[in-house]
């Protein structure tokens, strides 16, 4: 059984290849993703090493002059998706969108480091990619943390990776609507409308991109200009564990000016994000940053932080808290508390589980020692993939598949768990 999930995954991999980078999917998303292209890597490496770095260099070719690494590339032509180039007018010699998503890079490229078997070519790729990745973070704080507060906060919630969360919804009551004039909307040709974002949501998504093209995407004024500024734990956590993972890398190839930056701005922060514990909650909040106010929100961007290195009582808390989550659902783990109004077990990220979250959470328990906690998430992941295919995201209820099919990332994600658990050698 194992072996045979595992020659589907890398069918899709094979599937999706454009060669020098990957398509989420066929027709729902024709071009390369930033967080998707950093965790595929890792799959990627076990059916070709080489292939791996490529994912990741062509990502970081595309990178702009000021750091920022956008959340799209339009390699080539395709009108199956909207909002598409003309839309975000970003003026690059390939086209991008003029945002980020959670900067994961760091964290691969250490793991594609570590693992590497030509260990010679590893040092030179990683070299190579680590002035780019240290770039990336340095415009974060400088971008997205004028007050320098040590956590970067998003502007769109596109930059979350985690597009129609409940977290977003009151603050994103602040963007309005008018001035966008129509649009049709690609993704419902795909997809189920009931497993996507609302014809609202898209508007006001598209607001946003207006405004932030109209500041010919100047990063200097984007944050103080945007009326949706909110600081993510999960997105967060993210970015402080590239920094610890950069920084060992660093550390490793003789940049020990760089690795004690990076170290630096990870203990800053992970200080910083203690102050987005919830008692009550037993998790991280988000934080509104226009009103100054945290977001009473239980979503999955508040357990990601076990990611970073948090500190044990919060991460034993995590640990206690999805436990508990698993006696609700049949699959963990669930983006969005299924107690919760808001929660939709198959709209996108108000409660689907989502594979490549599983990976990190499981990754960050396992090193904290919650081992069973981490191998209920493997195992259903494992599940939802022998029972639903290779969506984009499941039902944690009933494991019913979700969007997209033939996902890249998911089938990167079943081919590590596999690795790791050593089902397959
Ligand atoms: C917008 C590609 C991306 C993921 C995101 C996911 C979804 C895009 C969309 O698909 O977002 O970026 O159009 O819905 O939410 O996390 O990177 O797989």
């Amino acid at each position: 059984m194992s072996t045979n999930i595992f020659n589907q995954a890398v069918e899709i991999l094979a599937r999706n290849d454009q060669g020098h980078y990957t398509v989420p999917t066929h027709g729902l998303y024709p071009f390369q993703w930033n967080w998707d292209s950093a965790l595929s890597s890792l799959g990627q490496y076990y059916v070709d090493e080489s292939r791996a770095w490529t994912e990741i260099e062509t990502l970081f070719a595309h990178q702009w002059d000021d750091g920022m690494v956008p959340h799209i590339i339009f390699h080539k032509d395709d009108d199956g998706y909207y909002p598409g180039p003309e839309v975000w007018q970003t003026n690059r010699p390939v086209p991008t969108t003029g945002i980020t998503q959670p900067p994961v890079a760091g964290f691969a490229v250490r793991r594609l480091l570590e693992r590497a078997k030509d260990t010679e070519m590893a040092r030179r790729r990683a070299a190579a990619l680590l002035p780019k990745i240290a770039a990336w973070h340095d415009w974060f704080y400088k971008a997205r943390d004028p007050e320098n507060t040590g956590l970067v906060a998003i502007l769109h919630p596109w930059e979350s990776g985690r597009d129609n969360s409940v977290d977003w919804d009151a603050a994103f009551e602040r963007v309005p609507t008018e001035g966008v004039g129509e649009f049709q909307r690609r993704d419902l040709n795909h997809t189920n409308p009931a497993h996507r974002p609302t014809q609202e949501q898209y508007k006001r998504y598209i607001w946003l991109v207006q405004l932030f093209r109209g500041l010919n995407w100047d990063y200097t004024k984007l944050h103080d200009a945007s009326p949706f500024q909110v600081v993510d734990p999960g997105f967060n956590a993210i970015l402080l564990r590239s920094s610890q993972d950069l920084a060992a890398m660093a550390e490793s190839l003789g940049e020990t000016e760089l690795a004690a930056k990076e170290r630096t701005r990870s203990d800053k922060g992970l200080r910083a994000l203690n102050d987005l514990w919830s008692e009550k909650r037993q998790q991280y909040l988000c934080y509104d940053r226009v009103i100054g106010d945290v977001i009473d929100s239980p979503s999955i961007g508040g357990l990601l932080p076990v990611f970073a290195h948090i500190d044990k009582e919060h991460s034993t808390a995590i640990a206690r808290h999805i436990d508990e989550l698993g006696k609700r659902v049949k699959y963990l783990v669930p983006s969005h508390h299924p107690d919760d109004e808001n929660y939709d077990g198959a709209r996108y990220w108000r409660g689907p589980a989502w594979l490549i979250v599983n990976y990190m959470i499981s990754d960050g328990l396992k090193r904290e020692g919650h081992h069973d906690t981490a191998a209920r998430i493997i195992s259903d992941s494992v599940k939802l993939i022998e029972t639903g295919g290779f969506a984009e995201y499941f039902d944690p209820m009933t494991g019913e598949p979700c969007g997209g099919l033939h996902f890249t990332w998911t089938a990167a994600m079943v081919i590590e768990f596999l690795k790791l658990t050593g089902e397959v050698a």
